[in-house]
């Protein structure tokens, strides 16, 4: 237990990671928390992208706090105002709202040795310092443009689906759409019935998968409430079949091939058109870029009112998109649906360890952490969903809590009189040498994705089961570190 209030643990970003760390630390008995959060609200990825039909994949039995099921989740798979306010209640249940600084946004942080303390710089002038840093700002955070020659002359509306633009009415007018990733398939089926023309300009078609969604009746919510080893079998279920599929990612081609069938089936199913089919159907391996959940998408882009483009897009222009064989495609709106600069974790903060080492120039050849979250040379800074820890196929709130508990136990230690605690870079190098050959073996290595960088290497997935991602962070061993005492 904590002593005189000490450590100070400094949180950025208020998302499932950051809000998790706090709740974490509150049980432990720690006080002195401050989270810091550039929003005016909580909700990380929830708060930010709201697009129409905006929702999670992974059933919410699942996707929530182990120690918080929510008994009356309205769906399996919950829209993001459900998520975003279950994550609200809990902050609020668990003493973390309180601790929020809000409209604070973090642009440096640079760490002290002689004090033992990580000083942080935020956009409104204000300074904090702490002994712990805990960066928990995700890697789907900021919005990636493409670079299109001519994007800033067109004359109508664009905007990005993750800053979706409420005041931009839709209805009749001829819209194009760039990307066809996990959000473009949320939000197409519910923008398509309202506008007049819908160009849907595809790069790479995505495997699609039907979504198994229930609207959960009120005697599930009474039994989730009165016998809630019901819901947590659905979670162990989900949990299990994610474990399954991730073999498969792992490099089981029959596992991979069963979700090609699966795919291959409801297109058969729901696109009649032969051609639309053929440019419909994936050209990469199932798995290498993330399956998509979806029973609304295909019966929308075989609509009449929409067309699949599949040329290469040459420029933007004042009036609409043209491809490379010329023909101009005419557009209102353009909605760019391209995604997230994944690979740039800690985006545009800049981060200072031991002797003013760059965290951006420890990186420059791709982000790495030990398991995750320690980075040598960055003593007391400890990540959430850093580099190789997103999954393929699971709840990213598993891999959180995990998280949470073995930084908790970093704290614990520093708690205990330690100035800071250094992973040591042979421990770190070795450890991602290792997921690096794992992951070279993988299914993401196959083909482009927001996964890789540029030179391929995949920084964003971790190589095994969640269930090995659990045993490896139960307990941290104190010899993977150097740790400097006061
Ligand atoms: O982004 P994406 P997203 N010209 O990177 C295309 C999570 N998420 O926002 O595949 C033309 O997947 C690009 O084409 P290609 C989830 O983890 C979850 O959709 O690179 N096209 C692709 O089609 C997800 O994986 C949920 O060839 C260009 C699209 O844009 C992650 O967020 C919902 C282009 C980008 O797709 C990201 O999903 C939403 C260019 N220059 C998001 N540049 C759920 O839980 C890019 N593209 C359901």
């Amino acid at each position: 237990m904590p002593a005189n209030g000490a450590p100070s643990v400094l949180i950025i970003g208020t998302g499932f990671g950051g809000i998790g760390m706090a709740i974490e630390l509150r049980r432990a008995g720690f006080r002195d928390i401050v989270l810091l959060e550039k929003a005016a609200d909580i909700g990380g990825v929830w708060r930010e992208n709201t697009y129409p039909g905006a929702g999670c994949d992974i059933p919410s039995p699942y996707y929530s706090y182990s120690y918080e099921p929510k008994p009356d989740w309205p769906m399996r798979f919950s829209l993001r105002a459900d998520i975003q306010e279950y994550l609200r209640r809990t902050a609020d249940k668990y003493g973390v709202t309180g601790l929020i600084r809000f409209n604070t946004e973090v642009t440096a942080a640079a760490f002290d040795a002689d004090r033992g303390l990580w000083r942080v710089e935020t956009a409104t002038g204000a300074t904090y310092e702490a002994n712990v840093l805990i960066p928990a700002v995700g890697q789907l955070s900021r919005p990636a443009w493409p670079n299109l020659a001519g994007r800033e002359r067109f004359t109508g509306p664009a905007f990005h689906s993750a800053e979706w633009d409420h005041g931009t009415d839709l209805t009749g007018k001829r819209v194009a759409v760039i990307g066809t990733g996990a959000s473009a398939i949320q939000f197409v089926p519910l923008i398509q019935p309202k506008v007049a023309r819908l160009t849907l300009f595809q790069r790479t078609a995505p495997y699609i998968v039907p979504k198994t969604d229930t609207v959960y009746r009120p005697w599930q919510h009474a039994m989730y409430r009165r016998l809630p080893r019901t819901q947590l079998a659905e979670r162990a279920f989900f949990w299990g079949l994610c474990e399954f599929a991730t073999v498969g990612l792992k490099g089981n081609r029959a596992i991979t091939k069963a979700v090609e069938w699966l795919s291959a089936a409801l297109r058969a199913r729901q696109i009649k058109d032969r051609e639309l089919r053929a440019k419909l159907t994936p050209d990469h391996p199932a798995g290498c870029k993330r399956v998509l959940f979806a029973s609304n998408y295909y019966p929308a882009v075989a609509a009449p009112n929409v067309r699949l483009e599949t040329g290469r897009i040459a420029e933007i222009t004042p009036g609409g998109v043209r491809t490379g064989d010329g023909v101009e495609h005419p557009a209102d709106v353009i909605i760019y649906a391209t995604g997230f600069r994944t690979t740039e974790f800690l985006g545009p903060m800049k981060v200072l360890g031991l002797a003013g080492r760059d965290l951006r120039e420890y990186w420059s050849d791709g982000a790495r952490a030990y398991l995750g979250m320690s980075v040598p040379g960055f003593p007391n800074m400890f990540l959430m969903y850093g580099p190789n820890t997103n999954l393929g196929c699971g709840s990213i709130i598993y891999m959180l809590e995990r998280q949470a508990r073995y930084i908790r136990q970093a704290v614990e230690h520093i708690a205990a009189g330690t100035s800071y605690v250094d992973v040591r870079p042979e421990v770190a190098d070795h450890f991602d040498a290792e997921v690096q050959r794992r992951l070279a073996r993988s299914v993401w290595s196959m083909c482009r994705s927001w996964y890789r960088e540029d030179g391929g290497r995949v920084s964003t997935n971790w190589p095994g089961l969640v269930s090995e991602y659990d045993r490896r962070t139960k307990t941290l061993d104190l010899a993977d570190y150097q740790v400097v005492v006061r």
